[in-house]
């Protein structure tokens, strides 16, 4: 037989393009990324090579063969975990991984059920290339005497790779002009530029942020204040201190999304006790309502309800910037006679929760170590909505009054697993299991929520108190869109993937008699003013950004914190700006100012958290 002669770096060319072709099999089957032409696939297709001439051309500097080998497998190894794990991340968060969250170590244990549910068998496949790179190594016979390599053919491969890396970004800013500067979504990053380069430019960003509040000085605060202070909203006279020196209670409704309430499943109310409140005269509900959350999922709603300021870009906010300093709403309840505190059975790192807590001025976290969780009392990520709300109340009992606080719900979470006896409605049947047992896990919350109120009603805490219920983000994600086009009976656009962020909000006044229905384009950045102007206090001097609903001059106006936004008439999402009415899309100019204001707001909220401008202000420098 005649012996084959490999090339002399048959193995760095095997690796690098099955390591190519595994990375870009991968974008295709695991990550929805639109693709509206041609280029853009083609620049998709290229993206991932410039990093892996790169990376595996170090190997053209290593002399022994043996070492040689042991960089490329590994090579091959680390960019197949980097893109494992992006898939993984990708089905629970529908986001790509940015370094902020993998410092979360402390949230991987609770997260693993969920982790769990989203690790498929055929996910072996980001691990093709290193099989292949394992059998080219093992079969393609090396001498050392062939691996030596003249400076001049190393400099031409170099001078080749970045020569395919000028081509990608210049074909990236055709496609997408300041892709790299003004960019607020992830996923164009990696359509662009590609996975590993997306992670060396969080890496770049992330270590900017870092040096931001080192530079940062006074002056950028006032300059963020005339922004603020010129979108101040009066409060509404009539709504002013209507709830004046009562209790607060805030209940974050897990993953809650407003398609449920007023809806039905195959005949079943999913919602039977919030429906009644929605025509409840006591309550006024906001069903124009949208959530502002990225990343941090509950703790970016809490930061927002907290501070009216946005949430992180990249990662969560509670991790990033538990340092700052902050003039929460938690803290200004408390300098007007308020007990604050959070209720929420789970450990109390989880988010950073513990440590974000006291940069926030919440007075007493009352975490799992609070509550007694009995036999058949945990289903999922932890304690059932119903125990911990009964026993919530327990505790209220013992607060000293005025308090204020939020009760975090945790059994309407991903992947909504309930046992059978707390099945009140059958699961949905479509082809996504997630959707299916969502309508189950919202109706028993929904019954949560009503012994709660009965039970507040028992305590004698009820009369003295107003509730505020909010949905702290959606939990159904843009993968289920054909299961949830089924459920809505249409074909789920980008414009319905916005609207599918509306999440409801409550604010129940008892004895209060002039509830209604509010149509007003809202979200929970509004919260805080609505709130505090409701008990009396006043919100003139805040460092916030959100507007009194009930105000005349709150602007209906919604910008989400990856960009996206919401008018009146216009959606503007992933680059489209359409018009609500027709669901047509229509001439970008029309979007055109918006775009600019929320790029101007999210700046500055970001300016106000990078920079940690809130340790300039006159409070913290007493
Ligand atoms: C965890 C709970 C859920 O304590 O608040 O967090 P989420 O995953 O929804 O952000
Ligand atoms: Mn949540």
């Amino acid at each position: 037989m005649k012996k084959v002669t490999w090339p002399k770096h048959s193995v760095l060319v095997i690796a690098l393009i099955a390591t190519w072709l595994t990375t870009y099999i991968g974008y295709i089957t695991s990550f929805n990324m639109k693709i509206d032409n041609v280029m853009q696939e083609f620049i998709l297709f290229m993206n991932p090579l410039s990093f892996l001439l790169f990376i595996y051309g170090m190997a053209l500097f290593m002399k022994s063969a043996k070492r040689r080998n042991i960089y490329i497998f590994s090579i091959s190894l680390i960019t197949s975990i980097i893109m494992f794990s992006n898939a993984v991340f990708y089905r629970f968060f529908n986001d790509f991984i940015t370094l902020p969250v993998l410092f979360q170590t402390s949230n991987f244990g609770d997260l693993s059920s969920s982790i769990g549910a989203n690790v498929h068998a055929l996910d072996i496949f980001f691990f093709t290339d290193v099989i292949i790179v394992a059998l080219a190594i093992k079969f393609i016979p090396t001498s050392e005497r062939s691996l030596s390599q003249r400076s001049i053919g190393r400099k031409l491969y170099f001078v080749i790779a970045a020569t395919i890396l000028m081509v990608n970004l210049g074909l990236s800013e055709a496609q997408r002009p300041q892709l790299l500067t003004r960019s607020f979504d992830r996923e164009l990053l990696v359509k662009n530029i590609g996975t590993y380069n997306y992670h060396i430019y969080d890496l770049f960003i992330q270590s900017k942020t870092h040096a931001q509040r080192a530079l940062a000085d006074g002056s950028e605060l006032a300059e963020a204040a005339n922004y603020i202070n010129a979108n101040y909203a009066e409060p509404n006279p009539e709504m002013f201190g209507v709830a004046k020196g009562r209790n607060v209670i805030f209940i974050s409704l897990e993953s809650l999304q407003n398609f449920v309430i007023n809806n039905e499943m195959n005949g079943y109310e999913i919602t039977p006790f919030l429906n009644e409140l929605t025509k409840d005269p006591d309550t006024f509900y906001f069903n124009n309502f949208y959530h502002q959350t990225g990343l941090g999922k509950t703790s970016d709603s809490e930061f927002i309800v907290e501070n009216s300021l946005y949430g992180r870009n990249g990662g969560a906010v509670f991790f990033t910037n538990s340092g700052n300093a902050y003039h929460s709403m938690s803290e200004k309840l408390g300098d007007n006679g308020y007990f604050t505190s959070v209720m929420h059975a789970n450990n109390r790192s989880f988010w950073n929760r513990d440590i974000m807590y006291q940069a926030l001025g919440i007075q007493k976290f009352y975490d799992v170590e609070s509550y007694t969780i009995g036999e058949g009392e945990a289903v999922n990520w932890g304690m059932k909505d119903i125990p911990f709300l009964e026993q919530s109340v327990e505790i209220m009992k013992t607060m000293p009054q005025p308090f204020s606080t939020r009760m975090i719900t945790l059994t309407n979470h991903h992947p909504f697993d309930l046992d059978e006896e707390d099945m009140i409605i059958p699961p949905y049947d479509s082809n996504s299991k997630t959707l299916n047992k969502y309508f189950q896990t919202v109706r028993y919350m929904d019954e949560a929520i009503k012994i709660f109120f009965e039970d507040l009603k028992k305590s004698g805490i009820y009369d003295n108190s107003i509730i505020v219920m909010y949905g702290d983000h959606y939990g159904i994600s843009e993968n289920h869109n054909k299961a949830m086009g089924m459920y809505l009976d249409k074909e789920i656009t980008p414009l319905d993937n916005v609207e599918l962020q509306k999440v409801p909000m409550f604010i129940h006044i008892p004895g209060y008699g002039k509830g209604k229905t509010i149509d007003e384009l809202s979200g929970q950045m509004d919260i805080r003013p609505t709130v505090l102007h409701l008990l009396g206090i006043d919100t003139k001097e805040d460092m916030q950004m959100g507007a009194d609903i009930f105000s005349k001059d709150h602007e209906p106006f919604v910008i989400f914190r990856d960009g996206r936004l919401v008018t009146e008439n216009m959606i503007y999402a992933h680059e489209v700006c359409y018009d609500i009415q027709t669901g047509e899309p229509t001439d970008g100019n029309a979007c055109e100012p918006y775009i600019e204001r929320a790029n101007t707001e999210l700046g500055y909220s970001d300016l106000i958290i990078n920079g940690d401008l809130l340790r300039f202000t006159d409070k913290e420098e007493k």
